[in-house]
Parts: structure tokens; sequence; C-alpha cells
């Protein structure tokens, strides 16, 4: 029972362009918005189809290009348990992408074929966006590709990525022993206030925050947070413009703060000295903090200060509870980690690289009985496997400082967003780790000092000549390139440099860091001089 007519009917509503193809890469389909209409009508498609494939489960789809411009946009899918597509479906996707419109449905009838997919399975696939202004068409043309397979749609409205997340694990585990929350925005919010009034109570009152939310979704959704919080977390929303045309990630946002070293000029002037501000990323699932030092400099607090902070508060709390000979935990980074960072890190736990995407850190953290990854431009979390769940839930402390370290424990589970990164739960977890340990932003920073670096991006004729290994710090081709990079590395004070493709830009991108600033900017254009 394959709905040939169904499937031809809408999708002759939704051709594509034949000069047009398509990829889904680490940020799944992403482009201008205006060119994303066939996609988003095969992705409906494609989601509902994985649900059949796993029973009935509800599949999320997000449509968003976060950090982009204004005017691109992109969707994502998201497994039931909250985690990105599979890897194997990645293919899938870009070949139904890119069929043309006269092959599309046989594409598809293979496709449903050679994977098996019964398809008297129920579909229910769970959607939402972020505030650009191509999404809400963007919107329908899913909902077509939806209704061309008969599965069973839920707009979630316009939300951020975690949310969306959220929602999916949420449906998915709801009346089972791993029950993640109530399926709403509201259960979303709840459960994470209500974790974090738990662990700052009685604690002294926190100072004010200032939030950047880069005028995209993060705005209403934390206008929303605030409600949820009351006093507990008294914040300033800055930013928050999702009207005004052209405004999104525009000289804000936590992509404008990494790469530009710099705060957002609509924060000149309101920074206090020494206070805490921070910046989310356009559909809020990255995170920068940052403040201006007794100096007047700008001084940055990114993913890698975050993963320092919350890892070492978490190997306390466990050695505190006294669970430290049977709950390990352990740190996932990429390349691009700044070296004091890995240093100050590998002291303490162990250290893992994987190349960069989210979807590799996060396979790799659930190697750790509690894993924390975070790259560097404010994308992470912490997982608790759950057999570590079970321990926390089932330990019988022996003291009453081990029941306390204990209770915290358990309700940092609670607190924080297992699914994906989430700027609004790390935030939360950054700010109970400050309130725990009385820190400002001054000694949160003083934990260790970064190397000076740079990132360049080279345009080279052909990215798909640079192969990469070894978490991408090393090339193995073009070949002997990576001999004189270790090579001059060697010249300069604590230089490391590598080299990748980038897997979202047409670009190769180079990093260097050294114990100065001049050398860390040499090293990078020298080596950039190499590649191109
Ligand atoms: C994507 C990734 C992000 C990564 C970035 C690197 C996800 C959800 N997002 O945005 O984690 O840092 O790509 O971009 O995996 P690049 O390959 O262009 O350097
Ligand atoms: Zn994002």
């Amino acid at each position: 029972h394959f709905p040939h007519k169904e499937i031809e009917h809408y999708s002759s509503l939704h051709p594509k362009a034949r000069h047009l193809q398509f990829s889904y890469g680490t940020a799944g389909f992403r482009t201008l918005g205006v060119v994303l209409d066939s996609v988003l009508f095969r992705v409906g498609v494609l989601a509902a189809l994985r649900s059949k494939k796993l029973d009935g489960k509800t599949v999320g789809v997000m449509i968003t290009a976060s950090h982009n411009p204004e005017e691109d946009n992109g969707v994502k899918l998201v497994d039931p348990r909250g985690e990105m597509l599979e890897a194997a479906w990645e293919a899938h996707a870009t070949n139904l992408a890119n069929a043309s419109n006269e092959d599309f449905s046989d594409v598809l009838y293979d496709f449903v074929r050679d994977s098996r997919i019964d398809m008297s399975k129920p579909s229910r696939v769970v959607y939402a966006r972020d505030t650009r202004p191509t999404g809400e068409s963007l919107v329908k043309a899913l909902e077509d590709g939806l209704k061309a397979i008969g599965a069973e749609g839920r707009d979630a409205g316009i939300t951020t990525t975690p949310v969306l997340h959220y929602l999916v694990r949420a449906i998915n585990t709801k009346g089972t022993k791993e029950e993640y929350g109530e399926d709403s925005e509201d259960g979303y919010f709840q459960k994470m206030s209500e974790a974090f009034r738990k662990l700052v109570s009685g604690r002294p009152r926190i100072p004010p925050l200032v939030i950047d939310c880069a005028n995209g979704v993060g705005a209403p959704i934390a206008k929303k947070l605030a409600e949820y919080l009351g006093e507990t977390l008294p914040f300033v929303l800055y930013n928050t413009d999702t009207t005004t045309p052209g405004g999104l990630n525009n000289n804000c946002g936590a992509d404008y703060v990494k790469t530009q070293q710099k705060p957002p000029p609509s924060l000149n002037g309101v920074l206090q000295k020494g206070q805490r501000a921070c910046s989310l990323d356009g559909d809020a699932d990255r995170l920068m903090y940052y403040f201006i030092d007794e100096r007047n400099y700008f001084l940055m607090l990114d993913g890698d200060k975050i993963a320092t902070l919350v890892a070492a508060f978490i190997v306390d709390l466990v050695r505190l509870a006294g669970l430290a000979e049977q709950v390990k935990v352990g740190v996932v980074q990429t390349a691009y980690a700044n070296g004091a960072s890995t240093k100050y890190l590998a002291d303490k736990l162990p250290v893992r690289c994987t190349p960069t995407g989210v979807k590799h850190l996060h396979h790799a953290a659930e190697q750790f009985n509690i894993g924390v990854y975070f790259e560097a431009n404010g994308h992470g979390t912490v997982l608790f496997s759950p057999s570590t769940l079970e321990k926390l839930e089932k330990h019988e402390p022996s003291t009453p400082a081990q029941s306390t370290a204990l209770r915290h424990l358990n309700n940092l589970t609670q607190l924080v967003n297992q699914t994906v990164g989430d700027a609004l739960s790390d935030m939360l977890l950054v700010e109970v780790v400050l309130a725990h340990k009385a820190y400002s932003a001054i000694e949160w920073n003083s934990l260790y000092t970064d190397l000076p670096n740079r990132l360049v991006k080279v345009h080279v004729p052909n990215r798909n000549a640079f192969k990469t290994e070894d978490a991408e710090r090393r090339l193995v081709s073009p070949r002997g390139l990576q001999k004189k990079i270790d090579d001059l590395c060697k010249r300069y004070d604590g230089g490391r440099s590598f080299v990748r493709p980038s897997g979202t830009e047409d670009v190769v991108r180079v990093y260097a860091e050294a114990v100065l600033r001049s050398q860390a900017d040499e090293l990078a254009f020298r080596v950039a001089g190499m590649v191109y």
C-alpha cells in the first residue's frame, strides 16, 4: 500500500528546481530559505517514514539555520530519544532531496522497499521552527510531506531547537519508567526551573545576568523562563527583537561573540565591570559567557570554560557523594578546544577528542558514566548514563555530607537537557556552579588562562582535497602538508595548529594557538598561506 497518488499529488505542489543540489550535512540541510520548499516537503515524507520504520515512535523535525544569517534556513531530523538522526539516514535524506521531480516517487518507492519500511505502521512527527521569515511557508511544505504519507503531525510552533529535542524525548518516554518530563513547553520549563530552585536554595542572592538573545527565538523562550524562575535568577534580556527584518544574529548572538571576540555593540555601556553576560545563538542551542574586567578588557568564557567549570564541579560532587569508585566522569572536546583547557582538565579526569559536530561528541560522551561535552563554540551538555541514573537513585549515603552531594547530583540530572546542547539549560547549570562555588565571572575565568588563538577561513579551489585523521588534528592529504605544519609549529612556543575542511561552508579552516598573541596570529596566517 504505497500511496503513489498522494505522493505525486503533493510532490507536484513542491517541485525541485533542476539546478539545485542539496546535502544533509552536520547541520542537516542548510541554505537560503527561499530554495528549501522541495526539501521541506521531502523531509516531511522522510520523517514520516522514519517513524514507521521505528514502529510509530515520534520523530522530530526542527526548521532553523541556527547562527546563520536571517535569509538562510535549514532543517534537521531528530530521532526518538531526542538525539540527532542516525548517520545512515543522512544519505537517504540527501538522495531523496536530490531526486528529480519525475523520479521522486520511484526513488521513494525503492527506498521504502530496500529499507523494509512497513507502510501499515503508524507514523508520528512533531515539528517546530525558529523565528526566520521563511519558516512559516517551510512548515506548510513539511506538513504536505506528512499528509502525503498520512502521518500524524504535531506542530510545536515557534520554539528553540533544544525544546523540540526535549519534546521528542518526552513524548516517546511518556508513561514509561524513563519518563523524561511532561511533553509540553510548560513541562520543559517546570522540570528545569524546579531543579534550579532546589539547587540554589539557601545560597546568597544571585547578581543580575545580562542575556543577549540574538534577536531570535531564544528571546520569547527566555521571557517565559523568567516567569518560572521568578526571583531566583534575575536577568535582563537584550536583542529580543524578532520582527525587525535583518536583525537575527546580526551583530549579536553567541557566534558573533565567539568569532569576533567582542561583545555585541548593543551591549556597549550596558555591562558593568565584572558583570556576567551571555549570548545565545539563533536557535538557543549555543551559549557564550563573557565579562568586562577592571581594566576594561573583554574576557570570553566559551564552551571550554563552561566544560571545565561544570566537569570539575561534577567530579567533586561524585567524590563527596562517595561514588568516585563507581561513577567515572569524562570530558569530550574537539580540536578547537583551547590547549590550556585540555591541560587543566587532563590533570583531573579523562579527556577525549572527537571530530567537530555534535553527533560525534554526543556519542563519545555516552561512553562515560557521566560525560561532559562542549564545543568551544558553546554547544554542549552533560550526559548521565542509564546505569548512573539508577545508581544515583539507589545509592544509600552514609553521612549527611554524602546525602547533600547526592541530592545535588540528582537535581543536576533534572536541570540538564540531556538530549542536545541547550543554551538556557546550560546557562542555569553555569549559574548553579557559580552559586555553589561562590565564584564571580572573574574567579571562574581565572581557573586557567586561555592560550591566544586565531581561526582563519581559507577559500580553496577544492576543499575535499583536505582529508584529516586523529579527530581532525592532522591532515593526511594533501600529502606532505602535515609535515610542513609540524615543522612550523615547533618554531613557536606552545605552537599548535590544524587544518580541516568546513562541513557547513565551502572553505578550509585553519586554527592556531601559541603562548603569545602575535605568535598565534603569525602561525595561523603562515599555515593559511601553505594551504592556499
Ligand atoms: C555545525 C555543528 C556544530 C559545529 C559546526 C562546525 C551540529 C548540530 N552543529 O553547526 O557542532 O561546530 O557545524 O562547522 O552538529 P564547520 O564544519 O563549518 O566548521
Ligand atoms: Zn544553534
